[in-house]
């Protein structure tokens, strides 16, 4: 039976990412930080079968305990700080945790590892928002990074840093540049989460408007849980390598707006959107498109859900959601 070790696993990306290995017939091992993290329950709850390791990604020893316990074959850096807003009034804890993190988790395993660099197959998060002032559309494996926040600078360094243990001690580790994955699962911080709340709280009349930042801003939305096959299928390579990870489309804020309203029925959807300069980033990523050619051709990967069936599958997770919250 194969063992992973999965960090980030309360997070949206770990919990599909779980289910998918639980699914192959993986013994799945997630590390929790905290002393009482209140999504414990909800690993538990979704998961049932992981098996629950704490640890935290500032502190070393604790992960070399996790890799002690979990004897993994496979090593999942999903943990960060990840939402880019934040990222700004918490630089220096966002360093600590999305950079040095990284850096924490490669030598966790190079320790653990001893004389077989190879031993633990490792996986880090990194993120479309390294591209950021896009240097070329679409963006792929050898375009220029140009980030444009601290969350962004902190992933360059993670992604650097895995190819780096790859060259010096012939790790297995692999970088997956995501771009931007949704979900029901995803947290209600991020926009198309946001969104999806929103409408459904208007279209039941619990809530009057949504107040956003920039709708002109254009992302690669795709769904989780095609993403993180790809997790998986870039360790079962026979070589460690990077690969992006898109749908190939974009699309504007305003056109989520658009398509989220329509879910429930409202066309003249301006008149419930109210902009707060609150929203606004003090560097905004313009535009992400990306290109998975690299992906498609080595490991047969491909997205299945598009932009319309992933914008329907959240409203109406949370027309549910919200109806049951508000007992209707
Ligand atoms: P989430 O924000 O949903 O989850 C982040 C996870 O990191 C949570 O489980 C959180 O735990 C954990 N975490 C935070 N701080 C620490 C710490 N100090 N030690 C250990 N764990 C910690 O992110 P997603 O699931 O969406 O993303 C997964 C990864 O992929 C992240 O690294 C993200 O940056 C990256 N990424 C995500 C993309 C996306 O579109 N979703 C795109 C590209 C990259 P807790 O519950 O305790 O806070
Ligand atoms: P992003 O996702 O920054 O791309 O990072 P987010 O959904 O937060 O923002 C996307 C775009 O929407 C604009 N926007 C708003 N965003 C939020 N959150 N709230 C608002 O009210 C709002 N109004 C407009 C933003 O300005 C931005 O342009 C996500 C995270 O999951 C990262 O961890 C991951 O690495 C990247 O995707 C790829």
């Amino acid at each position: 039976m194969p063992r992973a070790l999965i960090t980030g696993i309360t997070g949206q990306d770990g919990l599909y990412l779980g289910e998918l290995l639980l699914s192959k017939g993986y013994e799945v091992f997630g590390l929790i930080r905290g002393q009482n993290n209140p999504k414990r329950a909800l690993v538990e709850a979704t998961l049932p079968g992981v098996k629950i390791l704490t640890g935290d990604l500032t502190d070393l020893s604790s992960l070399i305990r996790a890799l002690e316990a979990a004897k993994p074959d496979e090593f999942y850096n999903l943990g960060a700080i990840s939402f880019v807003a934040y990222s700004w009034e918490n630089a220096s804890l966002t360093t600590e945790v999305t950079a040095k993190g990284v850096l924490n988790a490669l030598e966790a395993v190079r320790l653990y590892s001893g004389d077989e660099p190879a031993k633990v197959r490792f996986y880090q998060a990194s993120s479309s928002e390294m591209f950021g002032k896009v240097q070329q559309v679409p963006q792929d494996e050898d375009t220029l990074l140009w980030p444009r926040s601290p969350y962004g600078v902190a992933k360059v360094f993670g992604h650097y840093m895995t190819i780096n243990y790859r060259e010096s001690y012939g790790m297995h580790a692999s970088s997956g540049v995501l771009f931007n994955h949704e979900s029901p699962r995803r947290g209600p911080e991020f926009v198309t989460r946001k969104v999806s709340q929103a409408v459904a709280r208007i279209s039941l009349g619990l809530q009057e408007n949504i107040v956003l930042g920039n709708l002109d801003a254009r992302r690669d939305w795709g769904f989780a849980g095609d993403y993180v096959e790809a997790m998986w299928l870039m360790l079962q390579q026979e070589e460690a390598d990077d690969y992006v990870i898109s749908t190939g489309e974009t699309h504007s804020i305003k056109e989520l707006l658009e398509k989220a309203f329509a879910v429930v029925g409202i066309t003249d959807w301006e008149k419930y959107v109210v902009q707060n300069p609150e929203f606004m980033r003090p560097a905004e990523v313009d535009l992400l498109i990306g290109s998975s050619a690299k992906a498609e051709s080595k490991l047969g990967w491909k997205p299945r859900v598009g932009f319309e069936e992933l914008v329907t599958m959240m409203v109406e997770n949370d027309v549910v959601e919200q109806k049951a919250l508000a007992g209707l």
